[in-house]
């Protein structure tokens, strides 16, 4: 791929007149943005049509997942092609930044947070190590809800991110498939976008389908005056893709969202097959599984099981003995999450309203698994134990695992929870499969495009820009934790990071922050379990103490929010109503000299984590031990330079390993202490024992931070000291692990007092994070489950 200054100011002024009737010169910004992805699409479509025919005969694995939460693309794409400084000069020539370009992008939030950014952070990996593995989802037409903040409540509005203009994708139409439900047959529609990889000419594929009616428009029904009825086929069919449901970790939507599960899984299977028909000769299928593997992207497109069965089966005539057994190849499956109320179940009655024949299958394969557990000498509470289907309801973790050649979780203590207490039967039966892959991130994304200056400073030190490709290379920043003059830049460069952070705070929320104080940073979706409201009762907790006396902490503290709610969980929504009341009373309290300050920033999302991460000291991983499967927010804090101030907990366990404790902060119970308090814990006794925490909490209910009636904080003051419908009181150990969090912050002002320590330490976890750049997972997949080789 060789595009220069001179084709790309040919490919400019043509999309500028092709498509506006102007030139470029007279484009508005949102033009411009598009008429330079039109040109790098353009550029780049001769050799992606070329890799797509070379690939169509080479292994692959194809990732199956509901959510890819990719963001913006111009900026990455600009970085993975080479040319991003090329273009930002060409723009600059005509007198414009490229960063007002890049903000012109909507994000494309098709996912809801760690899942669907993961499933990004892969493709990317994938293609920058040159291994082929495409992408299969779903083109949502609105995607995650965009949230903003009403007298401080969350409000939430559509994201029509694509009503302008999409110009990374390519619809595919020669490549439609029929989708039949029970009553009802809609078409899928491809649009492929290009996973361009880092400087090595590979482009991948992301595959993503939309729903249409088979026939848009009845003629007849229009001409008898029912209007409605005319297009009601339309609208139904196209109702299947238009929302991503904005529930993360919990069940709700019901038929339309086990219908969209099989909508993008048929299609997909059905674009596979028909793809392996065109280019091998195996009527019998006899060689499929050496050439396609695929991830199922936890339970949401398990569905696909079964339905590939279905298309060998019944359309390819494959034994159903034959179909299973390439099934259990070619399947694999990640589970994210040890959360009960997240592990799908589907009742019988839905799966047939979906597809019956699908459910005759998945009966089948229960049958099998009856037979093959039975042959293992198991009895029989321990075979309907495992069954798949129970209660007439089908769990889809179940199917999953007895067909899946591997099962892996992601993160070391992650899977060695499901080995021993979630999935242990299964364990028992099938050790092999298990496996773990801890996640990682692209350091592409994550701190060469969002933290340029960072990723200078590393190339200046180490002499050399081979750590961009090779990230273990970045071990060698070691060599300068000793080093004053080069710790005093970098402290530079944080703090030039810091002020840009700043700028947008004052844009976004007007609230003026002091870029010397420490930058104290919690973004992630909200969820009881992250335990946001620990770190807002203890923000509660110091404003109390610097009420009393103001020169309580010495180092002035920022802490910074961003999260998003599920629309109907309550509870959550109730924290940020909290968080948003501290903000506005500590901000405007003239008492405490401007000590804290509290910022909730809206509409948390990928393109604002980009400006995030890079200016944060102190990255809050609180999760109660053993409920954060992983995190991914963890590393890009790191990969960035911030300490982690964590407990015990998916991949912060790991992160405390490679860049050792004494460069984090470590507090909280562990997982074995708190299954051991668990039977006789008691919240209310701590509240009673200790003044200030109970201070903290009553401020919930004494009028000190307002509600607007709306009973939110009586609710969250409940959830915490009295046990309700089963749940035990304070289900996620607030209380437990309070003590242990306020020490952790205290030693947050000691580290950062001493500049040279906290620039070595933030030194230390950015050369220690090789191990948690998303390339390093992606070998692992490669490797041992998909069987991929690189063709870099
Ligand atoms: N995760 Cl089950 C999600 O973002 N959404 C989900 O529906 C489920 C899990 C997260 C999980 O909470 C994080 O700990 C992981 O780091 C992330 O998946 C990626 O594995």
């Amino acid at each position: 791929m060789d595009i220069t200054k001179d084709k790309l100011l040919e490919k400019l002024e043509f999309f500028s007149n092709f498509k506006f009737n102007k030139n470029y010169n007279d484009l508005t910004k949102e033009e411009k943005f598009v008429a330079i992805t039109d040109s790098i699409m353009a550029l780049t479509s001769k050799d992606w049509t070329d890799q797509l025919g070379k690939k169509a005969r080479q292994r692959k694995a194809y990732y199956f997942s509901a959510e890819f939460l990719i963001g913006r693309s111009l900026g990455n794409n600009l970085l993975n092609l080479g040319i991003y400084d090329l273009v930002n000069s060409i723009l600059e020539e005509k007198g414009d930044r490229i960063k007002d370009i890049e903000n012109e992008e909507e994000d494309a939030a098709l996912g809801n947070g760690g899942l669907g950014r993961l499933a990004a952070c892969f493709l990317e990996s994938a293609a920058s190590q040159g291994f082929n593995l495409d992408g299969y989802g779903i083109r949502y037409s609105e995607g995650l809800f965009k949230q903003f903040f009403k007298d401080g409540f969350q409000a939430e509005e559509g994201d029509d991110w694509s009503s302008f203009y999409n110009p990374w994708s390519k619809r595919i139409v020669s490549d439609e498939k029929i989708i039949k439900f029970k009553n009802q047959t809609v078409k899928a529609c491809p649009y492929d976008m290009p996973i361009f990889g880092y400087k090595n000419g590979q482009i991948n594929r992301l595959r993503l389908w939309q729903a249409e009616a088979v026939n848009e428009f009845d003629f007849n029904r229009f001409n008898n005056f029912d209007y409605d009825g005319a297009v009601r086929e339309k609208n139904e069919a196209e109702d299947l893709t238009r929302v991503l449901y904005p529930n993360d970790e919990r069940r709700e939507g019901k038929l339309l969202r086990i219908k969209q599960q099989y909508f993008f899984v048929s299609a997909s299977l059905q674009d596979i097959v028909s793809n392996y028909k065109k280019n091998f000769d195996d009527k019998e299928f006899k060689h499929f599984h050496e050439y396609v593997s695929i991830q199922l992207n936890d339970t949401h497109p398990v569905i696909g099981i079964p339905e590939l069965i279905r298309i060998l089966l019944d359309e390819e005539k494959i034994s159903f003995e034959d179909s299973f057994n390439i099934a259990r190849k070619i399947f694999n499956f990640t589970n994210h999450t040890i959360l009960r109320e997240a592990m799908e179940v589907w009742s019988v009655d839905l799966i047939d309203e979906t597809s019956p024949r699908v459910l005759e299958i998945i009966q089948m394969i229960e049958q099998r698994l009856v037979e093959e557990l039975y042959n293992k000498g198991f009895k029989e509470e321990e075979i309907n134990f495992l069954r798949i289907v129970k209660d007439d309801s089908i769990h889809m973790a179940n199917l999953a695992i007895f067909v899946s050649n591997k099962v892996n979780g992601v993160a070391e203590l992650h899977t060695n929870i499901l080995k021993n207490e979630t999935l242990k039967d299964w364990y028992g039966a099938y050790p092999y499969k298990f496996t773990n892959k801890t996640n990682g991130v692209t350091q592409r994304r994550w701190l060469i495009y969002s933290n340029m200056e960072l990723s200078d400073f590393i190339d200046r030190k180490l002499g050399s820009n081979e750590w961009r490709e090779d990230f273990s290379k970045i071990k060698e920043l070691e060599k300068f934790a000793e080093d004053e003059p080069s710790i005093r830049e970098f402290l530079e460069i944080r703090k030039k990071k810091k002020i840009e952070l700043t700028e947008i705070i004052k844009e976004t929320t007007g609230i003026d922050v002091d870029p010397n104080s420490i930058f104290d940073v919690q973004v992630k979706r909200l969820h009881e379990y992250k335990r946001q409201l620990l770190n807002a009762l203890h923000i509660v907790y110091l404003y109390h103490r610097l009420k009393e006396d103001k020169n309580f902490i010495s180092e002035k503290r920022t802490f910074i929010f961003g999260a998003k709610a599920a629309p109907a969980y309550f509870r959550a929504k109730a924290v940020i109503k909290f968080i948003n009341e501290i903000a506005r009373v500590i901000n405007n309290d003239k008492d405490i000299d401007g000590k804290i300050k509290v910022v909730f920033l809206e509409n948390f999302r990928v393109s604002l984590g980009e400006k995030i991460y890079p200016a944060c000291d102190f990255s809050e991983q609180i999760s109660t031990a053993g409920k954060e499967a992983s995190g991914t927010g963890n590393m890009k804090f790191m990969m960035n330079g911030a300490i982690t101030i964590g407990t015990y907990d998916g991949a912060n366990v790991e992160i405390f390993e490679k860049a050792g404790e004494e460069n984090n902060i470590r507090f909280g119970k562990t997982v074995e202490e708190l299954m051991e308090i668990k039977p006789n814990y008691d919240p209310y006794k701590i509240y009673q024992e200790d003044i200030y925490i109970k201070n903290a909490l009553d401020s919930l209910m004494s009028g000190e931070f307002k509600d607007n009636e709306s009973y939110m904080f009586l609710d969250i003051y409940n959830s915490l000291l009295k046990s309700e419908g089963g749940d035990r009181a304070d289900r996620y150990f607030v209380l437990e692990d309070f003590e242990s969090y306020r020490k952790a912050q205290e030693k947050i002002s000691e580290v950062y007092k001493d500049e040279m320590r906290f620039g070595k330490m933030c030194l230390l976890n950015i050369a220690n994070s090789a191990y948690f750049s998303s390339d390093r997972t992606i070998r692992e997949y490669a490797e041992e489950i998909w069987k991929l080789e690189s063709h870099n």
